[in-house]
């Protein structure tokens, strides 16, 4: 009832921010029960205080393009909530970015980075700058653009960025270089950085990695195995690509990528040096799937989702949304066994509340891709210590933090007839910890 009342005045006091209300709801939706058991929450306003970010900055990012014209962009970054650790959070470089888009990942980041048991509050931060069709000289003009009004507000016990949509090893090197320049530091203010200047193994692949991690124990949990499992992907960025790399080697058979433009059906499954190619594929800057076709002679579809096709596993990597209730019907109709979001928010609330109903095995992406963010906590922790780690060491301590994860939705999502409701487990732990931590520390 009282969390019914913070969000009618959260949806009048933020008009528009549908992304961010989507969020917002979910989560106050699921601890519901837990909150009405904690007179105290009530009285120390923590949900009024953690569904507002601490702090919005927002700026305008003029940069020269290679006509000699001068652009004009919006920059944003969203510290949301630092009662666990240093605001931690991607940087997302997309047209369709906005505040909403930014205040939800933040939103979700809190919550994610409090489920890896590391700690790293919650933070998010970009431009509505879009890579596709830019020279490499104008990306790098944009990032230091970027970080020439960000910098000021970043540090390594502060706030610290890493990558997103758009954002990939390129980009947080011409971003890192120019901090670097301005603070005259070296402490590693970023993650996702090379691995010749502080960057650590096993951070490209973890967030596809620890999501296929999270898939594992979902099916052990019933029994069940990925060897031999046909899986759906979309996207084919740095998410998608490490989901692909794991699900095979685990023995699955990758059977699909997606872009902007449509999506390929690989009935053969994408492996081996066809997940190189979906490197290539990113670097060309184009932003579509389709040249996959043509180069292994497979189906395209143009326009389409690949939720059409009947598979066991179906994992959303690409963008917010971008998983309907349709979609979630048809995947159900063709005997889907489990969904899991590796993308943030990949999920529109009326597809997750239609897979809960149903009782589909389900996880959230606050769950599911938080072996991201946690190996960037890895990252921040070798670069505290001036030292590095083994790649074999970065995904012990990946493979452990996922499988905790796992365990603490499987506490706090059992339900009495024994189905794990993962969205619900995922938002009470990590409402938990941070609820916790906020009372611990006082009104600030
Ligand atoms: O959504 C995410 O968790 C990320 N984009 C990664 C964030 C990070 O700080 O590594």
């Amino acid at each position: 009832m009282k969390t019914e009342l913070i969000l009618q005045s959260l949806e009048a006091k933020h008009p528009g921010e549908h992304e961010y209300l989507q969020a917002v709801k979910e989560v106050l939706h699921s601890i519901e029960d837990v909150y009405n058991e904690h007179p105290e929450f009530e009285k120390a306003g923590i949900i009024e205080r953690i569904v507002e970010p601490d702090r919005i900055f927002t700026f305008k990012i003029p940069w020269v393009d290679d006509n000699g014209k001068v652009q004009v962009n919006i920059g944003y970054r969203v510290q949301f909530n630092n009662a666990i650790g240093p605001y931690k959070g991607g940087t997302r470089f997309h047209a369709s970015v906005t505040l909403s888009s930014l205040k939800f990942l933040g939103f979700e980041q809190t919550f994610k980075n409090a489920l890896t048991t590391l700690p790293m509050g919650g933070g998010k931060g970009g431009s509505d700058f879009s890579i596709r069709g830019k020279s490499n000289a104008e990306v790098m003009r944009f990032c230091q653009a970027y970080i020439m009004e960000l910098w000021r507000h970043i540090g390594p016990d502060t706030d610290v960025p890493a990558g997103d949509i758009g954002v990939g090893s390129r980009e947080i090197g011409y971003m890192y270089g120019m901090f670097k320049k301005l603070a005259r530091e070296n402490t590693g203010t970023f993650t996702g950085k090379g691995l010749d200047y502080g960057g650590s193994l096993i951070r490209p692949e973890a967030t596809g990695f620890g999501g296929i991690y999270f898939v594992v124990n979902m099916l052990k949990e019933k029994g069940l195995d990925i060897k031999g499992k046909t899986v759906a992907v979309s996207g084919f960025g740095n998410v998608a690509w490490g989901a692909a790399l794991k699900a095979s080697q685990l023995g699955a058979k990758v059977v699909t990528i997606s872009g902007p433009d449509g999506y390929i059906y690989d009935p053969n499954g994408i492996s081996g040096e066809k997940i190189n190619y979906m490197l290539d594929l990113r670097a060309t800057g184009d932003d579509i799937v389709a040249p996959y076709a043509e180069k292994y002679g497979v189906e395209f579809f143009p326009g389409k989702r690949p939720w059409q096709q009947k598979v066991d596993i179906a994992l959303p990597c690409a963008i917010q949304n971008e998983l309907d209730d349709k979609d979630a019907q048809l995947l159900i109709n063709n005997g889907v066994t489990c969904i899991a979001e590796i993308s943030n928010m990949g999920c529109t609330a009326e597809a997750v509340d239609l897979m809960v109903e149903k009782g589909i095995l389900f996880a959230p992406g606050k769950a599911v891709n938080a072996g991201g963010v946690a190996t960037s906590g890895l990252e921040m922790s070798q670069n505290a210590m001036h030292l590095s780690w083994t790649e074999e060491e970065v995904d012990a301590k990946l493979h452990q933090i996922m499988n905790d994860i796992h365990q603490q939705c499987v506490i706090y999502g059992k339900q009495p007839n024994g189905y794990i409701n993962y969205v619900k487990g995922a938002n009470v732990a990590g409402f938990m910890k941070v609820a916790q931590a906020m009372m611990a520390q006082g009104v600030v």
